[in-house]
């Protein structure tokens, strides 16, 4: 086992890290920029390095900085948390040459994961249900034309490294896709420095649905169930499920079947999550996959008794997954609530300064992963999330009740937050039934 990790992120998750390396008795290093001086992940780590100035170009993201900090303080291996190198592969590669343990699948698998054409062709050689299209990048606007002729409109333009949304086009005919394809070509290189695209049919309501996967070193993998992500707002998630609702017993198990067959068809190694889009006809489609711990991976943990962190941690290590049963049970039904500083009423703006008062709420069922507290200024450089509120019930209804006595409880003084948002949603009928799709914010809350 390790004796000393360095953690090379911020926020919550660097405090949710250093809490499993505490329970592992695994000793931590943390690093910050100028910008977080004053965050709770250096209080509770047993050392911090600045690693610089607030943009996270120049600390976060400083491959060079982050190595050095971990190899002057002598640590066996570096977990990247989520955001910021998480699923960069040379930070895996640095992390080899100079004798650090990555906390994550080798590079080749990571950038795989990253060239979402590439692995969409993968999958499909693999008999991995894909979305019609493309199948590969499109060169030419002729090309473009002849596979959406072929597979009808609607079409969707993705970008291949997209992410977040970045880069998709959605064509409704002809005329939409000549003129789209130049555009969102010419966005993907700006944004991620490459203008591969492909093309899909578009589907119109999809679910998002993604299933936990835990892979050892020895060929060993398994799959601890999934969780529903639809409710999203401009490809943010803002509150997360588990397991998913409304999904029957025959389609869950043979996505999760698929799920499976993904990773091993990829030999894949530690933590990650295999994403499908489910349509209104109960067919589901692989999309991607994420190389990462997810923001969302605490729901996982509140139905499954698992501790997903320390997973990672000893897979990295060198253990295997023997102790893992080979069907996980799935036990009540559990939420997240992302609680970011934006103003729901100000069109989710950011929104920083000092939190003067906070109280967060506790009781049967709840868990606070965060790193706030009263007095704390939140900076303007970083992502929005400042807490994540998990709930589990017996029930999906329980969950629902218990939430909403939690976030009535939960008091955040100083700046804006979601949490009324959060409270909106919690009060549509239509979530509580559960029919829940990608576009459920918009048509029902109307934002
Ligand atoms: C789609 C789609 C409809 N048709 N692909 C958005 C982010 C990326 N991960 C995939 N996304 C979508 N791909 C086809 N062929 C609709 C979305 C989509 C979406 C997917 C997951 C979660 C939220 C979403 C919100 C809007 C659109």
């Amino acid at each position: 086992m390790f004796k000393r990790i360095l953690i090379a992120n911020r926020g919550e998750i660097a405090v949710r890290i250093i809490r499993a390396c505490r329970e592992l008795g695994i000793e931590c290093v943390s690093v910050y920029s100028t910008a977080d001086k004053d965050s709770i992940h250096i209080n509770l780590s047993d050392r911090s390095i600045c690693i610089g100035p607030p943009p996270s170009n120049k600390s976060y993201l400083n491959i060079n900085n982050i190595i050095s900090a971990a190899v002057v303080t002598k640590c066996d291996a570096i977990h990247p948390g989520y955001g910021f190198l998480a699923e960069n592969p040379k930070l895996e590669e640095s992390c080899n040459e100079n004798d650090l343990t990555f906390i994550g699948p080798p590079a080749d698998i990571i950038s795989l994961a990253g060239n979402k054409s590439k692995a969409i062709k993968v999958m499909k050689a693999h008999k991995i249900p894909v979305i019609p299209g493309s199948e590969g990048n499109i060169e030419s606007i002729n090309d473009a034309l002849r596979f959406a002729k072929k597979i009808g409109y609607p079409v969707i333009i993705k970008a291949s490294f997209g992410g977040g949304g970045k880069g998709m086009r959605i064509c409704k005919n002809k005329k939409d896709l000549r003129s789209s394809f130049p555009l969102a070509k010419s966005e993907s290189k700006s944004s991620f420095g490459i203008g591969e695209v492909y093309l899909e049919k578009y589907i119109s309501k999809p679910r998002h649905i993604e299933f936990q996967i835990i892979a050892d070193n020895f060929g060993n993998i398994t799959c601890v169930g999934e969780r529903e992500c639809s409710i999203q707002r401009r490809h943010q998630k803002l509150l997360e499920e588990a397991p998913a609702t409304n999904l029957s017993v025959k389609t869950r198990k043979t996505m999760q079947e698929f799920a499976l067959r993904a990773a091993r068809s990829i030999n894949y190694k530690n933590l990650g999550t295999i994403e499908f889009l489910l349509d209104e006809n109960e067919k589901f489609y692989f999309i991607e996959i994420n190389t990462r711990i997810q923001v969302e991976h605490p729901v996982t943990e509140m139905v499954t008794g698992l501790d997903l962190i320390k997973e990672q941690i000893n897979i990295a290590s060198g253990k295997n997954i023997a102790h893992l049963p080979k069907n996980i049970k799935v036990n009540g039904h559990a939420m997240e609530f992302r609680i970011n500083a934006e103003d729901p009423d100000n069109n989710f703006s950011p929104n920083s300064g000092k939190i003067i008062n906070c109280f967060l709420p506790g009781g049967p069922g709840i868990r606070i992963d965060t790193y706030i507290h009263s007095n704390y200024s939140i900076s303007p450089f970083y992502d929005s999330l400042l807490a994540k509120l998990v709930v589990w019930g017996n029930t999906r209804q329980e969950a629902i009740s218990r939430s909403i006595r939690a976030l009535n409880e939960f008091k955040i003084d100083g700046i804006k937050t979601t949490i009324p948002f959060h409270k909106k949603i919690l009060n549509s009928d239509l979530y509580k039934s559960g029919n829940i799709h990608t576009h459920f914010i918009e048509e029902e809350l109307g934002i």
